[in-house]
């Protein structure tokens, strides 16, 4: 029904195109009078994340927090669109069960393709060692094997890729 919340949750590498994505998304709900707010890794850590470092339990700490958030606003009806590594299958799939209505998108691109963006110079910090556990450099980026939906940021551009995902929705879900 109309106004019943759920998460779309995006999960990829560092670099990968994920927030680009929610962001254009979220604006696009927003403006279909659909209730949306993004929940950003980077801004998650930044507000509620402190002293969350990259260790698996710190991650999972992380992805506990974001689903807590999504689950209350999927309780008032506005839709969760959550950015974030999310880099274990296993926290992925106790987002799945704990959250009412959800849909898992794999932001796919290419290592080699994320590193050669390197848009905050992360990948290049990595490989000197000056960041530990990098996800894909020095600590595990688990691909999702039976996500809702793939989008690829190699060869799509983000208004494609949002335009799919709308598509997708459009047909998958109540929104
Ligand atoms: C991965 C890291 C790391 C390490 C800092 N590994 O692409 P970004 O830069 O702007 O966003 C990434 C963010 C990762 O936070 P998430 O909350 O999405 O990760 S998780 O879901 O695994 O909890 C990246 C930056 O922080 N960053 N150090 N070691 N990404």
């Amino acid at each position: 029904a109309a106004g019943q919340g759920m998460t779309i949750w995006l999960t990829g590498l560092s670099g990968a195109g994920k927030s680009t994505i929610a962001s254009l998304l979220t604006d696009r709900l927003n403006k279909l009078g659909i209730a949306a707010e993004w929940l950003d890794g980077d801004e998650l850590r930044r507000i509620l994340g402190k002293g969350l470092g990259f260790s698996r339990e710190d991650r999972f700490e992380n992805i506990r927090r974001a689903v807590y958030l999504a689950e209350m606003l999927n309780r008032h009806g506005v839709v969760a669109v959550v950015s974030l590594i999310s880099p274990y299958t296993e926290m992925r799939d106790y987002a799945r069960q704990t959250l009412p209505r959800f849909a898992e998108v794999y932001v796919d691109c290419p290592l080699e393709v994320c590193e050669a963006r390197d848009v905050k110079g992360l990948y290049a910090k990595a490989r000197r060692g000056e960041i530990p556990s990098f996800t894909g450099i020095s600590d595990p980026y688990e691909v999702p094997p039976s996500p809702e939906l793939t989008l690829n940021t190699a060869g799509q551009t983000p208004e494609e890729n949002v335009n799919t995902l709308i598509a997708w929705l459009t047909e998958h879900t109540s929104l």
